[in-house]
């Protein structure tokens, strides 16, 4: 950054503009774990850039593909037109996809991604002469993204209330699981709290069954702070949609590709949604794609009427990109060939240890972990919610350690190639920065 550049045309999503003007944070370059600032600080990545890097920055494979295929061929359409690397990465990505979610429909980020699963489960109703299935049944604090489906399915209030009269009509909430009095200083999945599922059962006695078109959920909520879903409580969604007919989609923007220890949070849970949405670490972060992954059965239901018409009016202008699709298939060969699910699940117990040692550092009141991520949640300070945390972020930064707050809560979701003294600087630099702040 030059001492003259202009910040001001820029608008930043998600961010304090004026604040980060008057004191902006400007990353030059990234390797492996590490980001280097234009001042030319390291800082050690302790949340994949935004839950999406898993391999780690600048994997040279993935350089490579992106550079490869920019030269060869750099854009086509999507519609009525494909090139091979999108194909090839529907079937390896349908392959590593669990149960009979044989087929991907591809957007550009997770928000298209979920309002692409929402579409596919209302239509996939009506094709089926079940039409009157409208609703569309979310959770608190869920985060799906800022679309206007994502945030009417979504329950994070800042992203609504500006638009509480234009979210889409017919939709309700599931009650969020974070119970502190209940479930603080879990490791892995709370005992307490499958009966918060059950609250599907009065949602669907309200409104009856045949309203209901699906239930989204992500199998743990990252933005929300890493909420773990209590022990059978995935299951018992399962079930009561599996009575109801209504389709289960489990939003894996977050939790696919190693993020709990396994290809998807599906499998972790052992839990068989209709649709997967994904996004994130689909091409590590390096070029924007997300996808929706589908059942077979809903598939087939599209594919009737003429061979020639469309049978989905969907899709975007960037659906599969070539450098895209290139650096997804990149991202699934260095999954692949470095066990990097494997090794997160071998690093998981490590990584939970030393999170929880900062069990008892000043002003937290709850660690919790699943896979490679976790959280650490801290009192707020009176009249001030989210001041501490983001104190905390700052001095963490200045130490050398990029972590994300959420409220006042501290997320990890390092890469899955961290090691343990990497492990250990993150936990050390967190403790020592809520012993400097009050
Ligand atoms: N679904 C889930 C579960 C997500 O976590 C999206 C959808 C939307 O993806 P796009 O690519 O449209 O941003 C997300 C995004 C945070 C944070 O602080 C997390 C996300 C986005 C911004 C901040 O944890 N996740």
């Amino acid at each position: 950054m030059s001492a003259t550049q202009n910040l001001e045309p820029y608008w930043m999503p998600f961010t304090g503009n004026r604040y980060f003007k008057s004191h902006p944070m400007m990353m030059a370059a990234a390797e492996g774990m590490y980001y280097t600032t234009t001042a030319g600080q390291k800082i050690l990545d302790g949340i994949s850039g935004l839950w999406c890097c898993n391999v780690g920055h600048c994997h040279p494979k993935i350089v490579t593909a992106i550079q490869t295929q920019a030269a060869s061929l750099d854009y086509v359409t999507a519609f009525q037109m494909g090139h091979p690397g999108v194909f090839e990465l529907a079937e390896k990505l349908t392959e590593m996809a669990p149960g009979n979610l044989d087929y991907a429909f591809f957007a550009n980020s997770g928000s298209e991604a979920v309002d692409t699963a929402l579409k596919i489960a209302l239509a996939y109703h009506r094709i089926r002469g079940e039409g009157q299935r409208t609703r569309l049944i979310g959770r608190e604090k869920g985060y799906h993204g800022v679309g206007f489906g994502g945030i009417s399915v979504g329950g994070m209030s800042p992203n609504r209330k500006m638009y509480a009269n234009t979210l889409l009509p017919g939709v309700d909430h599931l009650p969020h699981t974070h119970n502190l009095s209940e479930n603080a200083y879990s490791r892995g999945q709370p005992e307490w709290g499958a009966h918060l599922a059950d609250e599907l059962e009065n949602i669907i006695a309200l409104h009856d069954a045949s309203t209901i078109a699906a239930v989204i959920v992500e199998p743990v909520a990252g933005s929300a702070g890493v909420l773990v879903p209590p022990r059978d409580y995935l299951q018992r969604l399962r079930k009561i949609c599996d009575q109801h007919g209504i389709l289960l989609i489990f939003d894996e923007v977050i939790t696919a590709f190693g993020r709990t220890g396994a290809s998807f949070g599906a499998e972790t849970f052992g839990v068989q949604p209709d649709l997967i949405t994904v996004a994130k670490g689909l091409t590590n972060g390096a070029v924007p794609m997300g996808a929706v992954l589908v059942d077979t059965d809903i598939y087939a239901a599209f594919m009737t009427g003429p061979e020639q018409a469309v049978e989905f009016f969907h899709g975007y202008t960037y659906s599969g990109h070539p450098l895209a699709a290139a650096a997804a298939l990149a991202s699934i060969d260095i999954y692949r060939e470095e066990g990097l699910f494997e090794r997160a699940s071998e690093m998981a117990p490590v990584f939970e240890n030393a999170v929880h040692s900062l069990k008892g550092a000043p002003n937290v009141v709850d660690i919790r972990n699943i896979g490679m991520m976790a959280a650490i949640e801290l009192e707020p300070r009176a009249e001030a919610p989210a001041l501490r945390a983001l104190d905390a972020f700052r001095r963490c930064f200045d130490a050398g350690v990029l972590v994300r707050t959420t409220g006042d809560t501290i997320a990890l979701t390092p890469p899955l190639i961290i090691d343990e003294p990497q492990i250990d600087q993150i936990v050390t630099t967190i403790g020592q920065a809520l012993r400097s702040i009050d």
